[in-house]
């Protein structure tokens, strides 16, 4: 049984932790922390948890009875913890994106690559979809041949937080289809431009540009478009579809029954993502706990080195928005750890 303090019991740490209370097997949370101590509190009771609340997170993260750690704090808050977590010798599963740039990603690949050890797990759950995984089954396959094109719909009902800005939009939002992309083409990414659309005139963020468009470009010469309209008011569509020199994937929707009333035939669409993408949660954690349980190490993907992959790439969109064009996408070579 593997016990796991938690660091942030806001809505996806409550998310995380009924899962890992209520579904997951091979795991207990056992400590919790929170910056506004009341949210911990409110996730002990809650989930009628019999844990302990830790007054900080270093207190937390090297407490003899915390095997691993589970950080769901806000984006820019996840570098410390991660990094205090790999230094405490604990394996770590962190919320995308793994930072909120590449400087601080690689100094998590850094701190890994020194220990040549890994600890973290990324929390890009769509890799565990079984949606996504039949898609990348079926490329893999050479069901459609070579991929040339793709075209990738990611629309949020409204906003997650009332913090959410235009950077947001690449850090939290697109982040999913920069790692999911480079998975199923198997492929890096060469550049990438980001377009302004339109704005919704129902958006009520003053700090938020949105739609943005993004326009990618693959190694191979394959492109990508990913809209992202994250003020779409009628649900969380999440759509994905490939093109190859044979064919065209598509990634399912969820099933919902098909309403015939009032004149209409019609199908649900849920505006809750943890809804939406549940099997995939819960399949990352339960990779995560059997692995660690296993041999110490979280589950083979995806790792700090996917983490920084993305970061890089959201760096360079997020310059793209701010002074237009197309920006290069360069890497360092891969380190060993993660071949
Ligand atoms: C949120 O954090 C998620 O991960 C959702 O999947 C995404 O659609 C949303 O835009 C993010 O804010």
């Amino acid at each position: 049984m593997m016990n796991v303090g938690v660091i942030g019991c806001g809505s996806i740490g409550r998310d995380h932790i009924e899962r890992m209370t209520n579904t997951i097997a091979g795991v207990q949370v056992v400590g919790v922390y929170d910056v506004v101590n009341e949210a911990a509190e409110k996730s002990i009771r809650d989930f009628n948890l019999k844990a302990k609340i830790f007054a900080d997170e270093d207190n937390l993260i090297n407490s003899p009875d915390i095997d691993a750690v589970v950080i769901c704090s806000r984006n820019d808050a996840h570098l410390s913890s991660v990094l205090k977590t790999i230094a405490a010798d604990k394996p770590v599963f962190v919320e995308k994106p793994l930072t909120t740039s590449a400087q601080d990603s690689f100094a998590i690949v850094s701190a890994e690559v020194k220990k040549q050890r890994r600890y973290v797990q990324v929390g890009f759950n769509r890799r565990y979809d079984p949606g996504y995984q039949q898609l990348k089954q079926l490329i893999d396959d050479g069901e459609i041949g070579a991929l040339l094109l793709a075209n990738c719909r990611h629309y949020n009902t409204r906003p997650a937080t009332t913090y959410y800005k235009t950077d947001n939009v690449i850090n939290d939002t697109l982040i999913h289809e920069l790692d999911i992309l480079r998975y199923l083409f198997a492929d890096e990414y060469r550049g990438i431009e980001m377009r302004f659309a339109r704005p919704n005139s129902l958006n009520r963020a003053p700090e938020l540009q949105e739609p943005q468009l993004a326009l990618i470009e693959m190694n191979s010469g394959a492109l990508v478009v990913v809209e992202l309209n994250v003020n779409c008011q009628y649900g969380y569509d999440i759509q994905c579809r490939l093109v190859g020199e044979t064919g065209i994937v598509t990634l399912p929707d969820v099933a919902t029954p098909e309403l015939r009333k009032a004149g209409q035939i019609s199908h649900a669409i849920s505006d809750n993502w943890t809804a939406r993408f549940v099997d995939a949660y819960n399949r990352e954690f339960q990779a995560f706990v059997d692995s660690v349980n296993a041999n110490g190490e979280p589950a083979a993907t995806p790792t700090a080195w996917d983490g920084y992959v993305a970061s890089v790439t959201a760096d360079a969109a997020i310059q793209s928005l701010h002074q237009g064009g197309q920006v290069s996408i360069v890497l360092p070579a891969k380190p060993a750890l993660y071949q």
